[in-house]
């Protein structure tokens, strides 16, 4: 059942009940034009009232059902809203909690709206590369105005009711019980006539031309390469300048052009990709998590600084190991400086400021943190640091402590397996600079309890963070992938192409730094130590040894004012450097390849199929449970551009058996054996599949 049908007194009442949050989907909509049909045939009911149950009226079209059958199924939404506006009963939308997109243009085909203060009301479509398709455009300015209503529109933030009381939108602000209101209501307007229809105001709006095209050039600005705000613009416009239908007719076509751009699908693919992420098959949603109501890190540099900063700022009080007193002033002057900046931005408040600071305690002795519900060890990468560390919060934290590593690459079970309880031990990367970075991978251990799991997945909510659940390999989703990326940015040196080229490619496909300007800025040295690493421990995973040769120069980067690119004095600005350039191009020589001009679509293409390729693996290997958190960890965590949508969804849209034919032809060029494609991928492609 998607909607009630209820007659109370003379008055019909339709609920929506379609959880979690009232869908629009066709059985819905379905639904409500019988719920209509009968309230029409019935000479008892003289009004009608739409409600929703539950925690929203509507939070908009099933936005699951988009490029299916269904979306277009009569009754569409416009058949409902048509169907409701052409009554000849009133219809009162009744609404509370959440009235968005579809939702929203719902109650703007009623008669009348009565609203509880602080429901949240928006058209959120453009958030998702689109705009409202069933007359919010039309019909919002009508009655909020032209410029209000552009707003609502362009940004697609919610504002809450109680700001719109005084408009045309709400004729009463309930604040009481809203069906009592609604139900009064109704029946007080159940003989006036004529009734208000939305499509009948008016829009006075003097020179209307003048603002929206001032509009126009500050969202084409700021809209980067999404194509739905300025359209958005373009439907608002057709409100004031067209007949109503006409106007309604343009926003159709705009929607419908738009639903299928590739950056509504990336942005779609986002919004439930987050979401998805904190599902685990094995762990259900009601499994029972530890409270989690003080922390403490162990390390007060970079990393332990900004995690530490992500409790206070989540409200959790938290402590901050550290072994030297030097090292642990300077680790919270760091934090103190960090906050101070915000503070000077007036991107925090003097009250947060003080709450936040205080909320960090720092020690150096292992006996204050023992009663913390959870502690995040952030000493160096180290196999040995982690034993030791892990061994003294075996000794030292409270049963029941949760006991997290945020390495980065380190065997999770290793280090479990320093401490008598593996259950409590999971891994939680943070990216740095890691008070900022959205993206926490959650590194599920072998032993890791399922309440851990679920805790953690719980925490990474609470600290604003996006949670994406990894199984344990040699860098987990993210570092794992970006080895391959950087291996092709190597190969790419070697073959004919020079830094800047490949940073400019890949930073003109979206990435916001390319692979030379990320490793200045992150320390060049930092690969260089995982590679000697891997020399050892895998022989034959060939690399280029440009990036060698370029440590040995002591260029590690920006923190050597010399890396990839030159730099000068107090200025972050990479300029192209002849030095490396010319090394490049021996080295080149001396390996006997005769370099080539390479293309920007060649770059692009080894650059983003490499992890993809690796993505394939990790996912056939069950590090990761689906194709949308692997989009989600390099959406989030490593820079890739949103309207792409992910190196996977990049991948189904280009279709893989595209995917799969450009590798073949690079796994004919030097070091192809990096172009197998994985099997999962080979099967896929075979079989004209995706991976989402
Ligand atoms: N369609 C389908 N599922 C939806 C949905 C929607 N519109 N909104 C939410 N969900 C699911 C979500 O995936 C999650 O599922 C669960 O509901 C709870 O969501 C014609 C075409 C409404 C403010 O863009 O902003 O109308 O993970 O965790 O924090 O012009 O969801 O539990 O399986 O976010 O309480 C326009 C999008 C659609 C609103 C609730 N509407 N949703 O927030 O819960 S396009 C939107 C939200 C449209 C018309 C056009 C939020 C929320 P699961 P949640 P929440």
């Amino acid at each position: 059942m998607t909607a009630e049908y209820k007659v109370n007194g003379s008055v019909a009442v339709i609920t929506l009940n379609n959880p979690p949050v009232n869908g629009l989907g066709h059985a819905t909509r379905s639904a409500i034009v019988d719920g209509m049909r009968k309230a029409l045939n019935d000479d008892a009911v003289k009004a009608v009232v739409i409600t929703g149950a539950g925690k929203a009226f509507s939070g908009g079209a099933d936005i699951k059902e988009f490029n299916s059958p269904k979306a277009s199924a009569e009754p569409t939404l416009h058949t409902v809203i048509n169907v409701v506006e052409n009554s000849e009963k009133p219809v009162v939308a009744a609404i509370h909690t959440v009235c968005m997109g579809g939702g929203l243009e719902l109650a703007l085909g009623c008669h009348y709206r009565v609203v509880s203060p602080g429901a949240q009301i928006a058209l959120p479509e453009v958030k998702l590369g689109i705009l409202p398709g069933a007359g919010g455009t039309q019909r919002l300015p009508r009655v909020l105005g032209l410029e209000m209503a552009l707003n609502m529109i362009v940004s697609g933030n919610p504002v809450p009711s109680e700001k719109l009381a005084k408009t045309k939108l709400f004729d009463q602000l309930a604040d009481g019980d809203l069906m009592e209101a609604a139900i009064a209501f109704a029946n007080k307007v159940a003989d006036a006539r004529p009734l208000p229809k939305v499509r009948d105001i008016k829009i006075d709006y003097p020179n209307h031309e003048g603002f929206l095209q001032f509009s126009r050039n500050t969202v084409r600005a700021m809209a980067g390469p999404f194509p739905a705000p300025v359209k958005c613009i373009d439907a608002v416009e057709a409100a004031v300048t067209k007949r109503f239908d006409d106007g309604l007719r343009y926003e159709r076509e705009l929607f419908t052009e738009l639903v299928q751009t590739p950056e509504s699908k990336a942005l779609r693919h986002a919004f439930f990709g987050e979401r998805a992420a904190s599902k685990v098959p094995d762990v259900p949603e009601d499994t029972p998590t530890r409270e989690i109501k003080s922390a403490a890190v162990i390390g007060a540099g970079t990393m332990g600084g900004g995690i530490a900063m992500n409790f206070a700022n989540a409200g959790i009080p938290v402590t901050i190991l550290e072994m030297k007193q030097e090292a642990l002033d300077k680790g919270l002057a760091t934090i103190r400086k960090n906050y101070e900046n915000t503070l000077k931005k007036g991107k925090l408040t003097q009250e947060k400021f003080d709450q936040r600071v205080g909320l960090i305690k720092g020690t150096l002795s292992y006996e204050e943190i023992g009663q913390a519900d959870i502690v995040v060890e952030a000493v160096f990468e180290e196999m040995g640091v982690k034993e030791q560390v892990f061994k003294k919060l075996d000794q030292v934290m409270k049963q029941g402590a949760i006991l997290a590593s945020n390495t980065s690459t380190l065997d999770v079970d290793k280090i479990a397996s320093f401490t008598s309880r593996p259950q409590d031990v999971i891994g939680l990367h943070f990216f740095s600079p890691a008070n900022v970075m959205k993206l926490l991978e959650i590194v599920r251990g072998e032993k890791t309890g399922k309440d851990v799991l679920a805790t953690s997945l719980k925490l990474a909510k609470k600290i604003k963070k996006t949670g994406v659940v990894s199984g344990v390999c040699d860098g987990f989703i993210g570092n794992r992938m970006i080895e391959q990326y950087s291996r092709q940015a190597g190969f790419l040196l070697e073959e004919g192409a020079l830094p800047e080229q490949v940073d400019k490619a890949i930073e003109k496909f979206g990435f916001a730094m390319g692979p030379f300007r990320m490793g200045d800025l992150a320390g060049n040295d930092i690969g260089w130590a995982i590679r000697k690493r891997r020399y050892i421990e895998k022989p034959d995973i060939t690399y280029s040894k440009t990036a060698d040769l370029l440590c040995e120069m002591g260029r590690y980067g920006q923190k050597t004012s010399a890396g990839w690119y030159d730099y000068k004095p107090g200025d972050r600005k990479p300029y192209p450097s002849q030095v490396v350039n010319d090394m490049i191009v021996k080295h080149s020589a001396d390996l006997g390849i005769q370099r080539r001009k390479i293309s920007d679509e060649e770059i692009v293409q080894r650059l983003v199929f490499a992890l993809t390729n690796e993505g394939a693996k990790i996912l056939e290997e069950g590090i990761a449970m689906r194709a949308s958190d692997i989009d989600m960890v390099y959406l989030t965590g490593y820079g890739f551009p949103l309207f792409r949508g992910g190196p996977m969804l990049y991948a189904d849209i280009v279709g893989l058996q595209n995917v799969v034919m450009t590798m073949e032809r690079f796994a004919r060029g030097r070091h192809g054996e990096a172009w197998k494609p994985a099997p999962l991928l080979a099967r896929l492609a075979a079989e004209g599949k995706s991976f989402n």
